[in-house]
């Protein structure tokens, strides 16, 4: 800091005439006439900040009712839910239910719709109320994020979310009945034509149990392929399909764009097939995962595969789910190998889709591989073996680009827009960035600490953005006030623009374990601001049906089933009073008849674990059985107006 001052004064009088120019005032009319610890200079004294934390503050303070040019869709880790972070300002602006219940929105607490979604998530019969989301995906069309829909992964319990921008909601899970656990999805093809799920830690594929001991025969991975159904919002399970895969475990994937489209890439470690056992005397897997020096990226014509899935006698169905058996995806040429170093991790095919880059946890380089060079070999067959189940093995030395040494534990790689990629060091904990033609170093910027992931402005497309880099990362040790033990992982924001990169904000998350995000231009977005129609099915994205309407609310007996059709509107529902006798099954069918924007209601009925969030136009219905006689008052959960607390009524439960 030796011109510290001179630096100090000249970037806090930008900074100033930045600021005051935003406000119409003259900066020669406003700086002298402060008193003292209400002007830039003496605020930025007294608070100890640099000229550097100036220009960071003033790149990303947002004043009231100003939009973020970039929304961050952030994988909300072990709570199963997806976070929506606006940039450069990095506020949290929303929490989306993927996997698990979220009570404000109504989330498995009451419309029969997110129950049904609930009985989608279960897996091998158990209620699974947490998730390890890693990687939301944007839906694509032409390579470019559409701002449609949104999909994300849970590792622990194989399933996919589908989630509709318009409304930013689930609409549907998926799960895997053939997997254990997946990792390197969701990402999607293009065109979003595919979502693509690859399992993490292979289980047996063909049978339901087998022991370790044939770990080599009868365990596999997979990685499936689920077709998006655009017009219909829906991943269709029947027109999905899966390929078997050696037992390596898989890592993650990217699809190839431009002259590798039609081509998908994939990640694996433990090509050992170790099988751990470290109280039996044998390697532990951290030992025996990581023995050969060489793994193997996979290369699958993902095209291909899928005019094989759909000829006649060229799958198998197995739990439900179609599988190209791997002798036929041999012998179709539908996947090769290539060797990678060391236990890679992070496959990221470059903008133009020219190149893949991989890099490996325990190698210092991150290696750059040739599409033209990987297609050449393959049409060319030159091969230089095939792996234990006969899969063709690419030759390392003529597929590669080069390999460029960046530093210790590579994870990573982002693009910009001007031929820069940028990968995570998570030994090191900073971020690298490097050019990719001719391969050079550039910089490194520290971060604070172990970078898992990193996110740039819209990153994954054709045409990244540059100007914003997020580092997610996992450890934030001394960087915020203590918290007790479990600290909050770290949201880095990044300035990617200039010449250098500029670190400019912290954003602490208070849950873990975040992962990755996708960073898309927010006018890209065009979410309803309120449902279009009085009536709206969220989960039908039509008016729904058997809807409570304005003027013919009404309870209606049919046996031992009582319908209520019921309108909330501010300050009443309507009715307001619900008498049902014990072990009735009552049905609520309720609209919130506003077309205010923000008029939400909610409907709450104590202890009943009853909670729905009903947006403006919004209609739901939820179902239960009165089985606990008594008197239950019910009331609007959202403070929605002076009279909010008359927004109320009864439910009476007369006793058999
Ligand atoms: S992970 S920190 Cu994508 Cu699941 Cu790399
Ligand atoms: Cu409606 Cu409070």
């Amino acid at each position: 800091m030796m011109n510290f001052m001179a630096n100090f004064k000249r970037n806090v009088a930008i900074a100033g005439a930045v600021l005051l120019a935003g406000l119409g005032l003259s900066i020669v009319a406003q700086s002298c006439a402060r008193p003292r610890g209400t002007d830039i200079g003496s605020i930025a004294r007294e608070r100890g900040l640099t000229d550097q934390d100036i220009v960071a503050a003033v790149k990303t303070y947002q004043p009231t009712g100003k939009y973020d040019e970039y929304l961050m869709f952030a994988s909300g880790g072990h709570s199963g839910q997806v976070l929506v972070i606006g940039i450069p300002s990095m506020r949290l602006l929303k929490v989306i239910a993927a996997f698990t219940p979220e009570p404000w929105q109504g989330y498995a607490t009451g419309a029969d719709e997110h129950k049904r979604l609930m009985q989608q998530a279960r897996m091998a019969g158990h209620d699974i109320t947490w998730g390890d989301n890693h990687h939301p995906a944007l839906s694509e069309t032409d390579g470019e994020y559409d701002g449609q829909f949104l999909f994300i992964n849970d590792k622990a319990n194989p399933r996919i979310a589908v989630i509709d921008l318009r409304d930013f909601e689930t609409k549907q899970i998926v799960t895997s009945p053939i997997m254990g656990t997946n990792h390197g999805g969701a990402f999607v093809t293009p065109n979003t034509e595919y979502v693509i799920e690859p399992s993490q830690y292979s289980v047996p594929l063909w049978k339901d149990y087998a022991d370790l001991d044939s770990y080599e025969e009868d365990y596999r991975g997979v990685v499936t392929f689920w077709k998006f159904d655009r017009q219909r919002g829906r991943i269709d399970p029947a027109q999905s399909f899966a390929i078997e895969l050696p037992p390596y475990w898989h890592d993650l994937s990217d699809a190839g764009k431009g002259p590798s489209f039609g081509w998908a890439f994939l990640n694996s470690f433990n090509t050992e097939m170790a099988t751990g056992g470290i109280e039996a005397g044998n390697p532990p897997f951290e030992a025996g995962a990581s023995r050969n020096d060489m793994d193997y990226l996979h290369i699958i014509n993902w095209q291909r595969a899928a005019e094989v899935a759909a000829q006649p006698g060229k799958t198998r169905t197995v739990k439900g789910q179609r599988v190209i058996p791997m002798d036929v995806a041999i012998a179709e040429g539908l996947v090769y190998l290539v060797p990678e170093p060391k236990s890679p991790h992070g496959a990221d095919v470059t903008p133009d889709g020219s190149r893949i880059v991989v890099s490996g946890k325990l190698d210092p380089h991150v290696t750059v591989y040739s599409w033209n060079k990987i297609k050449q070999a393959i049409d060319q067959k030159q091969f230089a073996g095939t792996d234990k189940y006969g899969i063709p093995i690419l030759d390392f030395a003529s597929v590669i680009d080069g390999q460029l040494e960046l530093g210790l534990g590579p994870l990573h790689t982002q693009f910009d827009d001007k031929g820069f990629a940028y990968t995570s060091l998570f030994l090191e904990t900073k971020v690298a960035k490097w050019r990719l033609q001719p391969l050079e170093l550039v910089e490194k910027i520290d971060v604070h600490y172990n970078v898992g992931h990193i996110a740039a402005a819209e990153g994954d497309t054709r045409s990244p953005d540059g100007k914003y880099l997020v580092s997610l990362n996992k450890w934030s040790i001394d960087r915020f006030n203590n918290v007790g033990p479990l600290l909050p992982q770290n949201f880095q924001l990044i300035d990617i623009g200039g010449e250098r990169m500029q670190l400019l904000y912290d954003m602490p998350i208070g849950i873990g374990e975040p992962h990755y995000a996708q960073i898309i231009k927010a006018d890209k977005l065009k979410p309803f601001e309120v449902y279009p129609e009085i009536g709206w099915d969220p989960g039908a994205m039509a008016v729904g049906r058997d809807v409570a309407v304005a003027g013919r609310e009404r309870i209606e007996r049919r046996g031992n089933e009582v319908h209520v059709y019921m309108t909330a509107i501010r300050s009443h529902f309507n009715p307001e009073r619900i008498k049902v006798r014990q072990g009735d099954r009552v049905v609520i069918h309720i609209t919130n008849i506003e077309r205010a924007r923000d008029a939400t209601h909610g409907f709450g009925i104590a202890q009943y674990n009853i909670n729905l969030s009903l947006e403006p136009g919004e209609s739901q219905t939820v179902s239960f059985v009165a089985d606990k006689a008594g008197v239950f008052p019910f009331y609007c959960t959202e403070f929605c107006s002076a009279l909010h607390l008359e927004m109320t009524g009864y439910l009476l439960v007369e006793p058999r």
